[in-house]
């Protein structure tokens, strides 16, 4: 009887070892919850060095993964399969993601340097009292072009796009909303038409410029504009000013038949665990230095008004990257269509892409 009690207790240990032992390799692994963060943001947007930083003060490891657009984003986040702590969507689709409840609402007591961002980027109508999220970055969309490849002309709207001189010398990113919105602003009506007759047209404006476009490319088309792989290119603000960085050849513009205003802004997802946490890496970010120095890094525009003095002259006051509150007026946000007008839009894309094959 003895031994069988001694035989007991030794697998009592050994059980209570074995347990100790995974757990603890699980928290080293980053799968804890507690120690850890997982962070879910869109390509070539955080200077790495600062989250090392972040883990170095509050001594939470970082896991970080990226996406290139928000359609893949919210499918990842819906899946539920990753504990995302801390995603950066668009404006129409944390609008989408509320309304399908996969967001959870901020405490703002724990993020203090709210209080640092511009009013003009606050309460914003797909949030009202920035329930959901916190500003990270915002910009335009437009025509970063290198004048000296397209005999020193000057492109001032989206129509000058369709001109055959700028044969296989187009470059586009990759996004739904933005392509299609080309298209729509083209020919006059607004990134936010449901009309499935304008969408149609469009989409076959679009099928016209093709001979023009060269690719159809994700965060790569920085370093192809710059390298004067293409003479024309339709980008994100914040990607020409990293572009026009590298080679001064170049210039952005707004076209004058409208364009996109858009927000990125940082959410607490569903999947969160961690998610005192996540208001930590928040308010990190929202620091006046880190947030100076992540936009120095990122070259996107910041909503930090306390960061703006701490960054060279230069960058803040470049009108085509910080355009002025007249000016956005006259663009449009991307509103949230709903499920069945945004996946008519992504298979209109889709039909355009595939017709360049
Ligand atoms: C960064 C992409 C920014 C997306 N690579 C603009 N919404």
């Amino acid at each position: 009887m003895k031994q069988l009690v001694r035989l007991f207790l030794a697998i009592v240990i050994v059980s209570a070892l074995l347990l100790w032992g995974i757990s603890s390799l699980n928290a080293s692994q980053g799968y804890s919850g507690d120690n850890t963060l997982t962070v879910y943001n869109w390509g070539d947007y955080i200077d790495p060095e600062l989250i090392s930083q972040f883990e170095e003060e509050t001594g939470i490891s970082v896991i970080y993964e990226t996406f290139d657009s928000n359609e893949a984003m919210m499918t990842k986040i819906q899946q539920g399969g990753t504990s995302y702590d801390v995603a950066v969507p668009s404006e129409y689709t944390i609008d989408k993601m509320r309304e399908e409840g996969l967001l959870i609402p901020l405490d703002h007591n724990q993020i203090p340097n709210l209080k640092n961002i511009d009013s003009r980027f606050m309460d914003l109508p797909f949030d009202p009292g920035n329930q959901y999220s916190v500003p990270y970055f915002w910009g335009t969309v437009g025509i970063v072009y290198n004048p000296s490849m397209i005999d020193n002309r000057k492109l001032t709207s989206w129509n000058d796009l369709w001109n055959p001189a700028f044969e296989n010398e187009i470059l586009l990113i990759d996004g739904a909303r933005e392509v299609m919105g080309m298209g729509l602003n083209s020919l006059g009506y607004s990134l936010n038409d449901t009309n499935v007759d304008h969408l149609r047209a469009a989409k076959e404006k679009l099928d016209e410029l093709t001979p023009n476009v060269k690719a159809i490319v994700g965060d790569e088309i920085k370093m192809l504009m710059a390298n004067e792989e293409a003479a024309i290119g339709l980008v994100w603000s914040g990607d020409a000013s990293d572009i026009m960085y590298e080679n001064e050849n170049l210039d952005y513009v707004v076209p004058s038949e409208g364009s996109n205003l858009w927000f990125d802004s940082m959410v607490i997802p569903k999947t969160a665990k961690n998610v005192e946490g996540a208001h930590k890496f928040i308010n990190f970010m929202l620091d006046p230095e880190v947030s100076a120095q992540n936009t120095e890094w990122v070259s996107y525009s910041t909503p930090n008004k306390a960061a703006l003095p701490l960054m060279p002259e230069d960058m803040t006051s470049d009108e085509r990257f910080y355009p002025s509150e007249e000016l956005t007026k006259k663009l449009e946000v991307y509103e949230n269509l709903g499920q069945s007008n945004l996946a008519f839009y992504n298979e209109l894309f889709l039909e355009f892409k595939m017709h360049r094959k």
